[in-house]
């Protein structure tokens, strides 16, 4: 356990300096003198590819080769797809999931299933000439039958997207806990509701990137690329190369944000690596935004049935939902999405029995998966919404429904009746849910607003409360590893093998390192996101690096602090239990002036030094972590909004957020990540839809159409940390990455339905933009479905 010096201290970030004065190093900024790829892409959502007329674009000025699939032979593929997670035997054996493995082509070669998807790459001197001569590729495309949603995919006769298939049927599994039907049967109240969380994507300010420049000998290749898995990526690029692992290295540079949306293996990723060693030099990639619409992964997109079976008084005896998500062309992840909504949907609730069945569709539109919180929105939601769905129902206040049934500190550890995506039972290790609300609603003003919100509506303003509870499994393993060692100026070095988005990995492993071995945040210095750093290592992603990485650097601290030791303890001829290291020097104890720098340490076990033999060769160690199993953050939202009736204009008049990810190694960098968090989730509840027409065609592929919350959108923040340590790592963490992104669609969505009470309306889809708000209510200009799929 660390002394606490730094952990715990909301220290201001230590890569800000390098990003506010612009030094920071984006992909764009690497590799001056490359070749620049266009990639051409289909612009129908289903055909297929009976031609390709390359010559006048290979006759534009500045092309050096335009590629196409028959070009790339063997080279472009099909491999099975990297990022394509099966079930593992204990969820295999529990939930039996039938799942249609997936492939990853880098080029189109006969059918295209999706407008977006990649066909033919340009390779210029100039990105403006690539993407010119790109548009002078000629695709004879011939129209299939398109299928725009689930339903239509589902349909007997529906044309099959995928050859080989059976149906368009990606996935399915079911997961059951004691005796649901049971439950229904004996329950005084049965509630249901259908309920839609519309397909988003998340937005990073840095779209997608990769630069791949081959080894002038030797064969090898560098690849670096903005992504949250160089490791993944390397594995990937070793299996589409042809190449051993040694003779590949990945870097992910300074990234602008990813957001689970550069977690998987992208075709073009893939493509670039083949081009740069085909053309035999340096090619880069970078993503338009509208590309980045188009092509990057969405996700959500999820319709859930679901009841729940209630006593009177509304305790929850049962839960059923059947949900189906809508994965476009691509189950790109597998089960990762899917399953994770099917275990957080109990959430922090005392469910004694469950059944959830989860079906996932192909269909003409872009691939699915991971966008923060992944999946665990949209089970939520799905929860929260039933829940006041029933309060209503009983009479219950919202907020007493919750009471009833939240889990409490005392209940801890919890076994939920499933099993988890990691295969072990999900265990809900600790926290206090209710003491979470309770303190959420008092943060809020809660009873202060339902007294009021008479008094508010006869003045004809609409004001309404929302209240979401999450849990998150955070942490997973297998494992993570990290080393550090003091280099000869009594600096140290922690290299770890994930990069960082924005999370602020840089300071938060310096604070650990730094307590753990007794030196200065200062001299700590982080190194990331690079294959020959560290050789295996999973990404960032799933709110795992403060548990696996802070802990492994922990480790790696540990007993770096003891070799240091050793050799004080040889140097100072003193004991190493009478030694400490203070501010970088280690020091007998009450003879401060005994004493060694870290220098002059590191230089004794280098060769000459006079101490090899007693600590190895040079002042370095490797420490790990491997979670026995995930540790649950946990909290809840409280969202106030004012509907304007008459637009359908929906204000946010206070938000509260108290949660609860174990202990906190850096305050301020915790409420930056829930304040993120709490953004997207608003942009997810009223804003951020990507809306597809009947040919599949999506129709918000710009800023203009896809808007994101703008600051006067993201009121002030109220964050309460509550602190329960993790038991399942020495550092007593859980994650927080994710938790802000989580729960404020229930909780905004709730809001919206209890401000417009008056009007018994029942909110069953996000994101709810005016005109939808405003085409709930009576004598509205608004049609209620503009643009926007319906539940
Ligand atoms: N932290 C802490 N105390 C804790 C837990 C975490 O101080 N008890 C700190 C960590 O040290 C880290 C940050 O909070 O600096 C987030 O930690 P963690 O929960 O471990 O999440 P990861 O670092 O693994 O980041 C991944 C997570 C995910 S999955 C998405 S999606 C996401 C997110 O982080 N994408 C982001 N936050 C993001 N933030 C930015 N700026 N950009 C993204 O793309």
């Amino acid at each position: 356990m660390v002394d606490g010096r730094l952990f715990g201290a909301s220290v201001r970030r230590i890569e800000d300096p390098r990003i506010l004065t612009g030094h920071s190093e984006y992909l764009d900024d690497i590799g001056g003198a490359s070749l620049h790829v266009a990639v051409v892409r289909s612009p129908l959502a289903h055909a297929r590819l009976t031609g390709i007329d390359v010559s006048r674009a290979s006759e534009s000025r500045g092309v050096v080769a335009v590629v196409t699939a028959s070009d790339l032979g063997s080279a472009n593929g099909p491999f099975p797809h990297p990022s394509w997670f099966p079930a593992n035997d204990t969820i295999q054996a529990a939930a039996n999931p039938e799942l249609q493995p997936e492939h990853i082509r880098l080029l189109a070669s006969d059918v295209v299933r999706y407008a977006g998807e990649a066909i033919a790459a340009v390779v210029a001197t100039d990105p403006y000439l690539a993407a010119d001569a790109a548009s002078e590729v000629g695709l004879e495309l011939d129209p299939l039958p398109v299928l725009a949603s689930p339903d239509e995919a589902l349909q007997p006769d529906a044309p099959i997207i995928n050859e080989g298939w059976t149906s368009n049927i990606a996935a399915h599994f079911v997961i059951a806990a004691a005796d649901p039907d049971g439950a229904f049967q004996s329950a005084d109240h049965v509630v249901r509701g259908v309920f839609f969380v519309a397909r988003q994507t998340g937005t990073p300010i840095e779209p997608r990137g990769a630069y791949a420049a081959p080894e002038r000998v030797g064969g090898g290749l560098t690849m670096w690329s903005s992504t949250q898995i160089p490791h993944w990526l390397r594995d990937a690029l070793v299996v589409s190369l042809g190449l051993p692992p040694d003779k590949i290295r990945v870097v992910a540079p300074d990234v602008g944000g990813g957001f689970g949306i550069k977690s998987m293996i992208y075709p073009e990723e893939l493509l670039v690596a083949a081009l740069a060693l085909r053309l035999d030099g340096p090619v880069k990639w970078l993503e338009t935004r509208s590309e980045h619409f188009l092509s990057a992964v969405h996700s959500r997109d999820q319709r859930h049935d679901i009841e729940l079976a209630l006593r009177s008084d509304g305790v929850i005896l049962g839960l059923r939902d059947r949900f189906v998500v809508d994965t476009g062309a691509s189950n790109v992840e597998a089960l990762i999405v899917p399953y994770n909504t099917a275990a957080h949907l109990q959430g922090p609730y005392r469910v004694p029995n469950v059944y959830i069945e989860c079906t996932c569709v192909v269909t003409n539109k872009s691939p699915l998966s991971s966008y923060r919180g992944a999946g665990r929105p949209e089970a939520v939601f799905a929860m929260d919404r039933i829940l006041d769905r029933a309060a209503k129902e009983i009479g219950l206040d919202p907020a007493e429904i919750r009471r009833r049934n939240l889990l409490a500190v005392q209940d801890m550890p919890y076994d939920a009746g499933i099993f988890y995506r990691d295969g072990n039972r999900l265990v809900i290790d600790g926290g206090d849910p209710r003491g979470c609300l309770e303190r959420a609603l008092e943060e809020a003003g809660y009873e202060g607003w339902r007294g009021r919100q008479q008094t508010l509506r006869d003045e004809g303003r609409y004001v309404g409360i929302g209240i979401s509870c999450y849990i998150e499994g955070t942490g997973i393993g297998p494992y993570e590893v990290a080393e550090a060692r003091i280099d000869p100026s009594g600096r140290v070095v922690v290299s770890v093998a994930f990069p960082s988005q924005g999370q602020g990995h840089e300071t938060t492993l310096a604070q650990i390192c730094a307590d753990q071995l007794g030196v200065r945040l200062e001299d700590v210095r982080v190194r990331q996101g690079d294959t020959a750093l560290i050789a295996y290592g999973g990404g960032t992603i799933a709110s795992r690096t403060a548990v696996l990485v802070g802990n492994a650097v922990a480790d790696a601290s540990t007993r770096l602090k003891e070799q240091v030791l050793k050799v004080a303890s040889d140097r100072l001829e003193t004991a190493p239990e009478d030694l400490e290291i203070v501010d970088g020097e280690v020091r007998v104890k009450g003879i401060p002036s005994k004493r060694l720098t870290l220098a002059e340490a590191s230089a004794a076990v280098l060769p000459g030094g006079g101490s090899p033999r007693l600590a190895g060769p040079g002042l370095e160690q490797r420490g790990a972590f491997e979670p026995s199993r995930v540790t649950f953050a946990s909290g809840v939202h409280v969202a106030i909004a004012e509907v304007d009736v008459g637009t359908g204009e929906v204000g946010l008049l206070r938000y509260v957020v108290v949660h609860d990810c174990g202990r906190v190694i850096n305050p301020v960098i915790v409420e930056g990540q829930i304040a993120g968090g709490v953004a997207q989730g608003i942009g997810g509840a009223l804003l951020e839809e990507l809306v597809y027409n009947e040919d599949a065609q999506l129709i918000t592929g710009s800023f203009m159409d896809y808007l994101i919350p703008r600051a006067p959108d993201v009121p002030d923040l109220v964050i309460v940390h509550m602190e329960t340590p993790s038991t399942l790592n020495p550092l007593g963490i859980k994650g927080v990455g994710e938790g802000g992104a989580i729960s404020p669609p229930a909780a905004v969505i709730g809001a919206i339905e209890d401000a417009l009470a008056p009007f018994e309306v029942s909110v069953s889809r996000c994101p709810m933009p005016p005109n939808q708000v405003a085409g709930l209510l009576p004598e509205s200009p608004f049609p209620v479905w503009i643009g926007a799929q319906p539940a």
